[in-house]
């Protein structure tokens, strides 16, 4: 399998399958004298992680990172920074019944056409777990970004199913186990999350992510669009089936009255596009959202067929999400960091010595 990496100044290698001894990632590029430490990861990888809440996946992992290389006395090096984390829960006899059949909506079937080969167990490559090594890395980009542009990336579910916030506040998203902007409907929430739990279906989600205090100018036109490598880093995301820049798809029905975003000396009176135009980021916050499809392993027969090309009625064991855009946000929110830094240490090697050329314009208002 080839392409296991991404980025271009800063790239991150990952590594490793589901039910494997272990995941990891290499990630090179890392301007040297970063503190960092292996405590560090934990809050993130906890944030993403499986069996924190009865409406994920019940797998006990503890996700604890090793630092195997690239750092000294604390600090990166410069050198190649390889992290590891093992697998403890793995419980591969679920995967025993599907070893030579394909679940409908599901890579099986692409990575068995494509490879002759595949590892069944937890969907090996294909897992959802590989998104862990995403979000060590992700730890690195948020606290180079944050040190040394001051910028924040954070994000939030903005739909659950049918289900959308009411009202919105940043302090609760971290204070529920969905990532829910809205306090007063996580009860709401907890109970659609149950009934569907014992309906044994599925369902998908929505995710907002933002970086606020990008400065303006990051990203490179025509092929290394700032846009562009946030949607194929967002889609190289496990499930993610659409992903929308500022307005998004909502542009189709905007006249251009509405969708430009006028400027005044004081700012921008809105951000329609999203912080970014031309491929380059304009100093406004960075807004996306991506589209999450319900998982595909499920309890409830459905058709599909056999290596032989058989039909078969096809039933996932084991321990999965109901909704896995539940867990999806510090994974969003650890891609767009990487996209960047990458994309902000390509603009300090070309365009470092560019001073400003006339006055910045504020953020202004960040409204659709
Ligand atoms: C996953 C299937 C389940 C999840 C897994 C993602 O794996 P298993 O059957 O081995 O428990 O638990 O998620 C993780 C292990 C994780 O760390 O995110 C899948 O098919 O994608």
């Amino acid at each position: 399998m080839s392409h296991n990496r991404f980025g271009k100044v800063l790239s991150v290698t990952t590594f490793g399958e589901s039910h494997g001894p272990a995941i990891g990632c290499v990630i090179d590029g890392v301007p040297p004298g970063l503190p960092i430490s292996a405590e560090e990861f934990e809050p993130d990888l906890t944030r993403r992680a499986t069996g924190r809440s009865r409406h994920t996946s019940q797998r006990r992992e503890a996700d604890v990172v090793e630092i195997l290389s690239g750092v000294y006395q604390g600090r990166t090096t410069g050198t190649a920074l390889a992290l590891l984390i093992r697998n403890v829960d793995a419980r591969s006899k679920d995967y025993a019944n599907i070893e030579a059949q394909f679940r409908p909506g599901h890579a099986d079937y692409t990575y068995w056409q494509k490879y002759g080969i595949r590892d069944p167990n937890g969907g090996g490559r294909s897992s959802a777990r590989e998104t862990t090594m995403r979000v060590a890395a992700g730890v690195i980009a948020k606290k180079w970004l944050a040190t040394h542009h001051s910028i924040t990336v954070r994000g939030h579910l903005d739909q659950l199913g049918p289900l959308k916030p009411r009202q919105f506040e940043w302090s609760s998203v971290e204070d529920n186990p969905f990532f829910w902007p809205d306090a007063s409907m996580v009860g709401e929430l907890e109970t659609y999350m149950d009934d569907l739990r014992k309906s044994g279906d599925s369902i998908g989600a929505g995710v907002t992510v933002v970086a606020e205090g990008v400065p303006t100018g990051w990203g490179e036109p025509i092929y290394g669009k700032l846009d562009a490598e946030i949607a194929a880093a967002m889609m190289s995301i496990n499930a993610v089936k659409g992903v929308e820049i500022g307005a998004g798809f909502a542009s189709i029905t905007q006249h251009g009255t509405e969708h430009r975003d006028e400027m005044t000396p004081e700012g921008f009176l809105g951000n329609q596009a999203g912080g970014i135009l031309g491929g380059i980021s304009t100093g406004q916050t960075v807004r996306v959202r991506v589209a999450i499809k319900p998982t595909s392993s499920l309890r409830l027969p459905g058709r599909g067929i056999d290596a032989n090309g058989a039909a078969v009625d096809i039933v996932t064991k084991g321990r999965h999400d109901p909704c896995v855009g539940i867990r999806a946000t510090p994974i969003a929110e650890a891609m767009l960091a990487l996209v960047l830094m990458d994309q902000a240490l390509r603009h300090r090697a070309q365009c470092g010595d560019v001073g400003a050329v006339s006055p910045r314009i504020p953020a202004g208002i960040d409204l659709f």
